[in-house]
């Protein structure tokens, strides 16, 4: 069996350190999904024994193009601390971070506990508010090179990561059809990739509800006031110094990140 205290200090070291590691599953092709997630939790434990709080939690691998490049059928799942809020106007701290990426994404916010077995309709009822948002992701694995067990262990590449909430909170039923909600992703002012919320698992309450129903498999529920990123809308666009990402949501504002 792999050690997975180990392989939880190798990752807090990498992120204390912003040094890029080699896959775990390069030299434990035995590590499982299950025990990639005790690893994780070990690491979410680390940060709230230094005092973090959990806010919420992330999907990522919500699109079939990214499950098929991964040789999966579903998402994975991580969690989100108040450390990794972040301000539109303060620039990332590129120093922390190894090779980060920006991608949008429609966040949640819930007004009501979230228990599995749940559908769209539940998730779409529990939610007091939509956000546009943009994910900053940044794997600890050389060149985003990882298997699935890896990437969850790492918090789905957001061991070291934040998010960016954008500036209009809108009931669901006044933003209309999610999976219709447009999204326009630039780079320093130039087109990178435009989406619909239907990228996201035909529609992103769809992977708050995979998320529930995953999470009530170990009896857990998603509190009121949880902030759920529900996964890319687009693939990630590198972010480096001097650059802006920003992305335009129909209905709920532009986003920016700037490094
Ligand atoms: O949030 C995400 O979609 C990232 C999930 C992990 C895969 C990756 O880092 O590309
Ligand atoms: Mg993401």
């Amino acid at each position: 069996m792999p050690d997975l205290d180990a392989i939880a200090d190798r990752l807090a070291a990498a992120v204390e350190q912003v040094t890029d590691i080699e896959r775990f599953t390069a030299t434990e092709p035995d590590l499982t999904i299950e025990q990639a997630y005790d690893v994780q939790w070990r690491g979410i434990e680390r940060r709230l024994a230094a005092g973090e709080r959990i806010v919420g939690a992330k999907l990522g691998l919500t699109s079939r193009a990214k499950q098929r490049q991964m040789s999966v059928d579903d998402p994975l799942y991580g969690w989100l601390t108040d450390a990794m809020v972040h301000e539109a106007a303060t620039p990332l701290p590129l120093d922390r971070l190894i090779h980060p990426r920006v991608e949008p994404e429609i966040a949640f916010l819930l007004g009501e506990e979230l228990a599995g077995p749940t559908t769209v309709v539940e998730v779409l009822a529990a939610t007091e508010a939509v956000f546009g948002a943009l994910e900053v992701i940044d794997s600890r694995y050389r060149d985003f090179d990882f298997r699935l067990p890896d990437v969850v262990a790492d918090n789905a590449s957001a061991s070291a990561a934040s998010l960016i909430v954008g500036p209009v909170a809108a009931a669901p039923a006044d933003v209309g059809d999610l999976r219709l909600l447009g999204c326009v992703l630039r780079r320093d002012g130039e087109l990178v990739a435009t989406a619909a919320g239907a990228a996201v698992m035909e529609h992103p309450a769809a992977a708050v509800a995979w998320l529930a129903n995953r999470l009530a498999e170990q009896g857990r529920t998603l509190p009121a006031g949880s902030l759920i990123l529900s996964g890319a809308l687009t693939d990630a666009v590198a972010i480096g110094a001097g650059q802006t990402v920003s992305a335009e949501f129909d209905g709920l504002g532009t986003v920016t990140a700037a490094a």
